[in-house]
């Protein structure tokens, strides 16, 4: 496969711009290859700067749930641009994506848009502390909320394919009111909030994890979490940047019926534009700047582009069955890659949810973060390669989910599980 155009453009990248890529995890140092730049996509096709096309199962990491480019969201783009890009003043879009995300999330009362899940995490921790006259945040090992300094720690996502614990930068302070405790351990979880509840903030959590692979809660954990939140007066955020509008319409907090206090939000609602939002209840967040006295701001926030990208899109998955095709697909692509392992012999592990889906090379339940870091992740690059050369465009690391849009036709599926098929008759020998 022919990569001289990105391998130069890599290497003019690597003078400019910090390890050539704009976020760490794009660089694909975890399975020792370089990135490809991409010169386009369309549906569930992406077409690198060569000219190679491959299925794409990224999805710029969660976004584009309708494919690349759906004719809906294009066309909201271009009729906004007719008006302008920025103003920097309110428009009836954001009132619209917001009455939008209020009627489809059930907890969400009232919501601020932001510009990345980074933001709406570290302004939802702030408003937590602000109510409750706390400092305690209490996250989970594994899980990945965005680089804010007070919440890198023992994170997922890049920080766990690059190894990093926290960070250089970050100063004790931030980290010291953290505390990052084992995903899905209830009898943990009871053990330390009936200590320290009455001094924390706040909880937050990915109510399906997707940033150490996906792992799914256990049903106990979320209703412990709920439960133990609701007798501390402890703020429960529920980090839906990867499961908003991608599980059910409604979140995971739908699909498990658990209603947090505050949710993030991000990628889905945005259309593929930079868009982001946290949201809960009134009584919280009317505390909020200008209306209360809790501080958050942002130059581009509700930026009218990303606003008709973000409404287009919530257009479609609001249509009936959406979801249901969406739940056929993935389930023939985990059906077709464990017929593929099971036939070439290699002990691994499937867990999804909706059209998230993570692969573990590894013969143990993968229920929490020290079970996700047991997968093999040689054999886990292995894999990536092999797809790669067979046309299949994953995520670069072990420790980020598989998506499947709606653009993905039974055939793309088809094809999928052919080449998993060949990859994994060759890495299982
Ligand atoms: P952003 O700041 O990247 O928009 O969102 C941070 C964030 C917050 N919460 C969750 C659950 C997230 O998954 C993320 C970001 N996700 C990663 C990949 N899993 C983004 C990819 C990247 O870092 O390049």
């Amino acid at each position: 496969m022919r990569r001289n155009v990105s391998e130069r453009l890599f290497a003019r990248a690597r003078q400019a711009i910090p390890g050539g890529v704009n976020s760490p995890v794009r660089a694909c140092r975890s399975v020792g290859t370089e990135p490809l730049f991409i010169q386009k996509a369309t549906g569930c096709r992406i077409f690198d700067a060569d000219g190679n096309a491959y299925i794409d199962y990224v999805g710029s990491w969660g976004p584009m749930i309708l494919g690349h480019r759906p004719p809906e969201v294009i066309s909201a783009i271009e009729g906004v641009l007719e008006r302008g890009t920025s103003f920097g003043a309110p428009t009836d879009l954001e009132v619209e994506l917001a009455e939008m995300v209020i009627e489809a999330v059930p907890s969400v009362e009232m919501v601020r848009m932001v510009n990345s899940g980074t933001e709406a995490a570290m302004s939802a921790i702030r408003l937590a502390r602000a109510v409750t006259g706390r400092d305690l945040v209490i996250k989970f090992d594994g899980c990945y909320h965005g680089h804010a300094d007070t919440l890198l720690v023992e994170a997922g996502s890049g920080v766990a394919t690059l190894g990093i614990q926290a960070s250089p930068g970050v100063a004790d302070g931030c980290v010291q009111n953290t505390l990052s405790l084992p995903y899905n351990d209830v009898k943990t979880l009871t053990e330390v909030v009936s200590e320290k509840g009455d001094t924390t903030a706040a909880i937050i959590v990915e109510p399906v994890a997707g940033n150490m692979g996906v792992v799914p809660p256990r049903p106990e954990f979320l209703t412990a979490l709920r439960s133990l939140t609701e007798k501390h007066g402890i703020v429960l955020i529920f980090d839906e940047v990867i499961t908003g509008f991608r599980v059910d319409y409604g979140g995971a907090q739908a699909l498990y019926g658990i209603r947090p206090d505050l949710t993030c939000m991000g990628k889905i609602i945005g259309g593929g534009l930079p868009a982001a939002a946290y949201g809960g209840k009134r009584e919280i967040m009317k505390e909020i700047s200008p209306e209360g006295p809790v501080y958050q701001a942002g130059t581009l926030s509700g930026n009218p582009v990303a606003m008709a990208a973000g409404i287009a899109t919530l257009k479609r998955l609001k249509q009936s069955s959406f979801y249901e095709t969406l739940e056929a697909r993935s389930a023939l692509l985990e059906k077709g890659l464990k017929q593929g392992l099971a036939k070439a012999g290699i002990p691994a592990v499937i867990n999804r949810v909706g059209s998230m889906l993570g692969l573990f090379f590894t013969d143990e339940p993968v229920l929490n973060f020290s079970g996700a870091k047991k997968s093999n992740v040689r054999l886990f690059a292995g894999y990536y390669r092999g797809m790669l050369e067979h046309g299949i465009y994953l995520a670069p690391s072990q420790y980020e989910a598989l998506f499947v849009s709606s653009a993905h036709a039974e055939s793309d599926i088809e094809a999928t599980v052919q080449a998993a098929e060949n990859v994994f008759q060759r890495i299982g020998t």
